[in-house]
């Protein structure tokens, strides 16, 4: 390979989730290796040239992660995680939002260019158990690896620990032209990174596992499996990697250091392939990747790690040699100019543990933190205020728009950062200028995605409005949601625990 290969991680290592006091790091779990697990895809229920039919349902199951005992977990059309659901850009889609889980959820479609707040699917969206509503929208942006997770607030980060959570892919007719492996499950290959802790008799217990600053697990579940292989009978493999657990970073490397080409960030395509050997992934974001295994042969194995532990072992079978070469340049990324006359909007995170603020403040569903203009173009400054020294990376995410970013403390982003982006990591002491467009109008979160950030109130959200056509939106409030949760749980009010409650109690607020 004669291009540039970075080996850099890129982000500050002092800031590195391994320096948490409570850290937990990955060890290999007593399992016999597992073929890995490729999500089905999701059948429409009915489709034509024009419109597409889905049901989406959030349902109980079980798994069988470990040897023993089944494992009680909630799934998307699955036990665990969801079936991969694929949208072709320009399509009417129509979804049924089918809730069987015994609690209130909500269907977060994280990355895809809906309006909000209802068919986005965050807080202000709930779905109540035994009922089903139903959401219209048409696919308008880029092929993509998105995908949807639960988000009710404040109880993301335990919804998605149980497993909902699943792939989302947009498909178009410019992906299509170019020589990217995309035959699902052979060389195109789904890879949800979480890790989980199992305790007596092999059960999920989001409680125990609580962190103010991101609950985590010993065990690297990947896609739900645990100690995967993959048999790789193509020279070239594409993994469409996400990001899925609560808190974990991943810094993902593979045997030999063997160099491999990114060609996607979380809002698809980037402008020309970025040859690494280095990757890392905060919360919620995604990054394709295409592995070329041409210098290895039959019976070999290369190992993914993340720091120094495996996730995946790709076991080598013979291939069909090929030598298809990526071209220097892949899409165009649309840069438009700032709309003038607009200020910079910031988006301050402060504080870690319970402490967590947005903008100085936690959440509160009732109230609009910002407003923009519905097509205009502005700069957003995100700042990670946290030190250096002891403080932790923030993954900021914004609901209703796929960004740019700018610069970071006025440099140059990192190489694999000209796409589009909707999840962007703020080191500590850092601020991340980004370009931000709404294109509808609409109530949008945007927050810290280490969910339990998010849940303890380090989100905040903002109008996209058009002048011409003010509208109001009826925003959910804590009291509904609360009571909705007691009644489910068969609890009294005050003896309900989500996990972003202890963050508000602590800082003496009221959710
Ligand atoms: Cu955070």
């Amino acid at each position: 390979m004669t291009q540039k290969v970075y080996d850099s991680y890129f982000f500050n290592e002092a800031a590195f989730n391994t320096h948490d006091e409570a850290y937990i790091p990955l060890e290999p779990a007593n399992v016999a290796p597992q073929p890995l697990n490729i999500p089905p895809l999701l059948q429409p229920d009915k489709s034509t040239d024009t419109d597409t039919y889905y049901t989406v349902e959030a349902q109980e199951g079980e798994t069988q992660f470990l040897p023993g005992a089944k494992t009680k977990t909630w799934g998307y059309n699955a036990p665990y995680l969801g079936q991969t659901i694929v949208f072709e850009n320009g399509k009417n889609v129509h979804i049924d939002l089918k809730n069987s889980v015994p609690e209130l959820t909500t269907f977060h479609w994280h990355g895809l260019n809906v309006s909000g707040p209802i068919i986005d699917g965050g807080c202000h969206a709930p779905v109540y158990p035994g009922e089903t509503s139903h959401i219209d929208f048409k696919v308008d942006q880029p092929a993509a690896t998105l995908w949807l997770h639960a988000h009710p607030c404040p109880a993301t980060a335990e919804q998605v620990w149980k497993g909902l959570a699943g792939m989302v892919l947009v498909k178009d007719d410019v992906e299509a032209k170019l020589p990217f492996p995309r035959n699902y499950g052979v060389d195109d290959i789904p890879v949800i990174l979480q890790d989980r802790k199992f305790h007596e008799n092999n059960q999920l217990d989001y409680r125990a596992d609580y962190d103010p600053d991101g609950a985590q697990g010993p065990t690297a579940v990947i896609n739900g499996t645990i100690n995967p292989y993959f048999d790789v009978t193509t020279q070239r493999v594409r993994l469409r990697l996400l990001d899925g657990a609560n808190r974990r970073e991943w810094r993902l490397h593979l045997t030999d250091d063997l160099p491999f080409a990114q060609i996607a960030t979380d809002g698809g395509i980037l402008p020309k392939p970025v040859y690494l050997n280095r990757l890392m992934m905060t919360a919620a974001e995604r990054a394709e990747i295409i592995i070329d295994f041409s210098d290895y042969k039959e019976g070999d194995t290369v190992t993914l790690y993340s720091d120094d532990a495996p996730l995946i072992n790709f076991r080598i079978h013979s291939f069909e040699p090929e030598d298809r070469k990526l071209p220097d340049h892949l899409v165009d990324i649309p840069n438009p100019d700032v709309t003038p006359g607009t200020h910079v909007h910031q988006a301050v995170m402060s504080g870690m543990d319970e402490e967590v603020e947005l903008n100085g403040k936690k959440f509160d569903m009732q109230r609009i933190d910002d407003k923009q203009q519905v097509g205009n173009v502005e700069y957003w400054d995100v700042t990670n205020t946290n030190e250096m020294d002891g403080g932790m990376l923030h993954p900021y995410h914004m609901h209703g728009t796929l960004f740019t970013v700018v610069s970071r403390n006025g440099h140059e982003p990192n190489p694999n950062e000209f796409g589009l982006k909707d999840t962007i990591a703020v080191n500590p002491g850092e601020t991340v200028r980004l370009k931000v467009q709404f294109q509808m109008t609409g109530v949008y979160m945007y927050h810290c995605h280490i969910i339990e950030h998010e849940d303890g109130g380090m989100m905040a959200q903002i109008e996209a409005y058009d002048p011409n056509h003010p509208q109001t939106y009826k925003l959910m409030d804590m009291d509904t949601l609360m009571n909705a949760f007691a009644k489910e749980r068969h609890e009294n009010v005050q003896d309900v625990w989500l996990p972003g409650m202890d963050s508000y109690k602590k800082m003496g607020m009221k959710m």
